[in-house]
């Protein structure tokens, strides 16, 4: 038996069939500073709960895997140290060990997944870096997203990635990236990226039966849906441009590989922006909440 733990709200609404909405835990202990991290975790379950669906924050806490977290529970993991970064690969291994982990997008996917949620709100997606012809470096996120049948709705991919080889990956493995309301891709901080998005929908109603249907036809996988971030909150593309290419500079120098590449990266842009970065991140973070809620819903009245 897998030491799955769910939280009492989540578990009643699974039985209940009430909307459940996944969030991730990297965002909270890699992704963003203390205290903002405890604070925009909970502003993230209380956007979900405001657009009428129960959020299921997941972590693994010493071995155990979490679908839902308390109050107490999401203080804890955004205060502690030497936390490990949980992707595909090495989920089995901190359960199995004991240890305590968060989830990136890729293993968020299969917990979700595992609890029977399907629906998941993030910031951005992980994907192939800048120099990726040299290093290998891509996320094990975009393989998910062509494995795992959840949606996840974000604010596209960073601009510190490789945006076109990042939509060229999806597309070799058939996951539908979806723009909403808009023709572009989103840049996560920038609403733009200069880049055609392969599809568009504007209306929750289609994206919720869109993900219906990829089951129906028997496929595997779940969809990238790219919402942009709020007119107000964005940063320019160009603006951004100058603080990336900076980071992407110091992380080469430093010689910063593997997991540790995302992170550090994050934390850079950050002190370059001068705290700028993380407001954009929080606003888009909330925006992709209350719209993966929306979806949820759907999905509920829809049935199976
Ligand atoms: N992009 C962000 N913020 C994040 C991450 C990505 O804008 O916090 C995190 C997510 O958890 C994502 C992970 O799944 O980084 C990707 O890491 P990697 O590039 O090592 O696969
Ligand atoms: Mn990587």
């Amino acid at each position: 038996m897998i030491p799955l733990h769910m939280s009492a709200e989540v578990a009643e609404a699974r039985r209940a069939g009430t909307p459940v909405v996944a969030l991730e835990s990297t965002i909270i202990t890699h992704g963003m500073p203390s205290p903002q991290n405890l604070d925009t975790a909970r502003k993230a379950e209380a956007a979900v709960r405001g657009a009428g669906a129960v959020p299921a924050t997941i972590a693994v806490l010493k071995g155990q895997l979490h679908i839902g977290l308390t109050d107490k529970e999401l203080q804890i993991l955004s205060l502690a140290r030497d936390v490990m970064k949980l992707s595909r690969a090495d989920l089995p291994i901190a359960i199995a060990a004991g240890k305590t982990g968060a989830t990136t997008v890729a293993a968020t996917m299969i917990a979700a997944h595992f609890a029977g949620i399907e629906v998941f709100a993030t910031g951005g997606i992980g994907g192939v870096h800048r120099g990726a012809d040299q290093s290998f470096d891509i996320s094990a996120d975009l393989r998910e997203l062509s494995l795992t049948p959840v949606s996840v709705v974000a604010a596209g991919a960073k601009a510190i990635l490789d945006l076109p080889k990042t939509l060229e990956v999806l597309e070799t493995f058939g996951v539908p990236v979806i723009a909403v309301g808009q023709d572009e891709f989103p840049a996560f901080w920038s609403r733009n990226s200069g880049l055609a998005a392969p599809l568009r929908y504007d209306r929750v109603e289609a994206l919720a039966l869109t993900h219906r249907m990829r089951r129906k036809v028997g496929l595997s996988g779940g969809q990238l849906i790219a919402n942009p971030i709020p007119e107000a909150d964005e940063i320019p593309f160009a603006e951004m441009q100058i603080a990336v290419e900076t980071a992407l500079a110091d992380a080469q120098a430093q010689g910063i590989a593997g997991k540790a590449v995302t992170p550090f990266l994050l934390t850079r842009i950050y002190d370059l922006t001068a705290g700028r970065s993380l407001k954009a991140n929080i606003a888009l973070l909330l925006n992709n909440a209350r719209l993966a809620a929306g979806i949820a819903r759907e999905l509920s009245k829809i049935g199976s």
